[in-house]
């Protein structure tokens, strides 16, 4: 053996496999002992979270499982490139990892062709427009206020200043997307992208119908199904997967994953999806996230995320049915998923003072836009509200009234400083009752 000078290695053999990772626990140790400042802010967060309800839509609490895949050596690697055709050395682990994680996601939403690298939902849908579309091409997207997404179309996100983003509405009657208004804008228009699926939309989105609409222009249809992934791979809501051309999603809603996202299309786009990713958005993927995004896709299969996805649902139904009995306004009153929004117009309230009021109680909620809305999305005229997280924690229809009470007598009280603080004692007591599975 030729030695460099100065190294002298001693013979320790090799680390048996099964005891390489040894976290005892994950206690976080060497954090509180290295760094008290960041600890101490996590451990504030963990207090907030063990003790307040989380009322916002896009937010979820992942499984122990998925929080141990994040927090691994794979954070340590560089991986630029695709299974079997990296651009770095050292990448056996990863390529089977990566594999994992696609093959789990095809199989979930009967996908033809997944790539699990997009670092989070704006990310994505930046690579679906890169793939398909040219600077100044016409898109189709929902108005911001009617429920759509920033990123899709709206003048101050990238994808309203470098593409021409003409926007549909949600009938202001109904609160549910008139097909026939899309119909007619696209063949007047003829884009070359028709964008479904939204952030702050309760109803079924016809799929099919939008599907023939963008058949009939020529137009790629894309849908954005970050809200409703978990619900769709349950089979508890209708799947845009197998009919339209490409879809983005999150990881971290209703599916329960960690904060990332992933882009499925059918086979015949798969090389422009992944060049539009790798090398054309991103440099190296997050390959501690795409283990957890395997995990939680391992999850999402099993039998008990399926309860839990049509509980997501019922107890959106029940929280919705008593704010409606309550007197409050929700927009196409009712819901077929996992959020509402509720129009405070009637109620002399603005969407930023009732977030802020029941941030007081200890639920969070975040303030949304309502069709049509008068006021900026900044302090809009309504609320969205959604039950992912607090389902994760089981509490069910029963729980959902005594939450929608809450929410009632939190507003109408607002200046109420001692019933306030009453309020937040009796959502803490309920909140404890419900751990949280991975705290
Ligand atoms: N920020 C997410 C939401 O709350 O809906 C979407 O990106």
């Amino acid at each position: 053996m030729v030695r460099t000078p100065g190294f002298h290695p001693v013979n320790r053999g090799s680390i048996p496999l099964g005891a390489a990772i040894k976290y005892k626990n994950m206690d976080y140790t060497n954090l509180k002992n290295q760094d008290s400042e960041i600890f101490l802010n996590i451990e504030r967060e963990v207090k907030r979270q063990t003790e307040e309800m989380e009322l916002i839509a896009s937010e979820n609490y992942v499984s122990k499982a998925v929080l141990e895949a994040m927090a691994t050596v794979l954070t340590n690697k560089y991986s630029e490139g695709y299974p079997g055709k990296r651009y770095y050395g050292g990448n056996q682990v990863i390529d089977d990892v990566e594999t994992i994680a696609i093959e789990r996601a095809k199989k979930l939403f009967q996908a033809e062709h997944v790539n699990v690298q997009p670092l989070s939902g704006s990310p994505a849908n930046a690579s679906v427009y890169f793939a398909f579309l040219k600077p100044g091409d016409k898109v189709l997207g929902l108005r911001l206020d009617h429920g759509g997404h920033l990123s899709h179309g709206h003048p101050v996100n990238f994808s309203g200043l470098l593409y021409d983003f003409v926007q549909y509405s949600a009938d202001s009657e109904t609160g549910r997307v008139d097909m026939d208004a899309v119909e007619s804008i696209a063949k007047k228009e003829k884009p070359k992208m028709i964008v479904a699926g939204y952030s702050a939309y309760s109803r079924e989105i016809e799929w099919q119908r939008f599907k023939e609409i963008a058949d009939q222009v020529g137009a790629i249809a894309f849908a954005d199904i970050a809200h409703t992934a978990g619900l769709i791979a349950a089979n508890e809501m209708d799947n845009p997967v197998p009919i339209f051309d490409v879809v983005s999603t999150t990881t971290h809603k209703t599916l329960r994953g960690p904060r990332g996202a992933m882009i499925m299309c059918k086979t015949e786009h798969a090389k422009k999806i992944d060049r539009a990713v790798f090398p054309g958005m991103q440099g190296g993927p997050h390959d501690h996230i795409t283990a957890a995004k395997a995990v939680a896709f391992g999850e999402t299969q099993k039998p008990e995320f399926k309860i839990y996805a049509r509980q997501v649902i019922k107890n959106c139904q029940a929280l919705s049915d008593k704010l409606i009995n309550l007197g409050y306004k929700i927009i196409s009153n009712g819901t077929d998923n996992h959020l509402i929004v509720i129009d405070l117009s009637k109620n002399g309230l603005v969407g930023k003072d009732a977030e802020q009021t029941l941030e007081q109680v200890g639920i969070s909620i975040s303030r949304s836009t309502i069709p049509n809305d008068p006021n900026p999305p900044y302090n809009p005229s309504g609320i969205r509200i959604g039950t992912p997280a607090i389902t994760t924690r089981g509490m069910k229809e029963a729980e959902m009234e005594q939450i929608a009470v809450w929410i009632d007598n939190a507003l109408n009280n607002k200046n109420n400083q001692n019933k306030l603080t009453s309020i937040k004692e009796e959502v803490k007591t309920m909140c404890l009752n419900f751990p949280i599975p991975s705290i």
